[in-house]
């Protein structure tokens, strides 16, 4: 079985209160400074349905592929400096949020602790994390499935 190999990172950042592009734009000019990583693509910015927990705003969801040498608890404390940076306020699961930044994918990396779950735990059931991937990069491949495999199946769900 081929094994399909992976040097590149994907963060998904999201936004539903304040000004959502304002802090989408911030948190990506913040990822751009860091010393340690490159980014290398940024989706658009796609508005999206609330996930999850419904009753509430629309989200702003980009997707960035980035390259870094950092390790996944590095990476994380890179995101959750930038929520703090923001002044994000830890509401309730899946409620509202001025900024969220999460790692989608490392690498090849597997990893499911209860700090963090990488590839993201609901990757494979979120559009708002799929439709700006495949934006960036057709050739993601999760459990061997293209994007849009798992795109098309979401789809299909009523
Ligand atoms: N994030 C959540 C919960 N629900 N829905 C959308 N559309 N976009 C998000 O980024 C999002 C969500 C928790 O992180
Ligand atoms: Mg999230
Ligand atoms: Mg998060």
């Amino acid at each position: 079985m081929h094994m399909h190999l992976n040097k590149y990172s994907y963060l998904g950042i999201g936004s539903n209160l304040a000004n959502r592009k304002r802090n989408i734009q911030k948190a990506t000019a913040i990822l751009k400074k860091h010393k340690k990583l490159k980014i290398l693509k940024v989706s658009s910015i796609y508005d999206t349905a609330p996930w999850g927990y419904v009753n509430q705003k629309n989200f702003y969801n980009i997707a960035i592929k980035i390259e870094t040498n950092l390790k996944p608890k590095q990476l994380l404390k890179v995101c959750r400096e930038i929520e703090k940076r923001m002044s994000r306020k830890r509401k309730f699961k899946w409620g509202p949020r001025v900024i969220d930044v999460d790692i989608l994918i490392h690498k090849n990396t597997k990893i499911n602790t209860k700090e963090l779950t990488i590839p993201h735990k609901y990757i494979k059931q979120r559009l708002f994390v799929l439709f700006p991937l495949s934006e960036i990069d057709k050739n993601i491949r999760l459990g061997g499935q293209t994007l849009d495999y798992f795109i098309d199946r979401l789809s299909k769900e009523t």
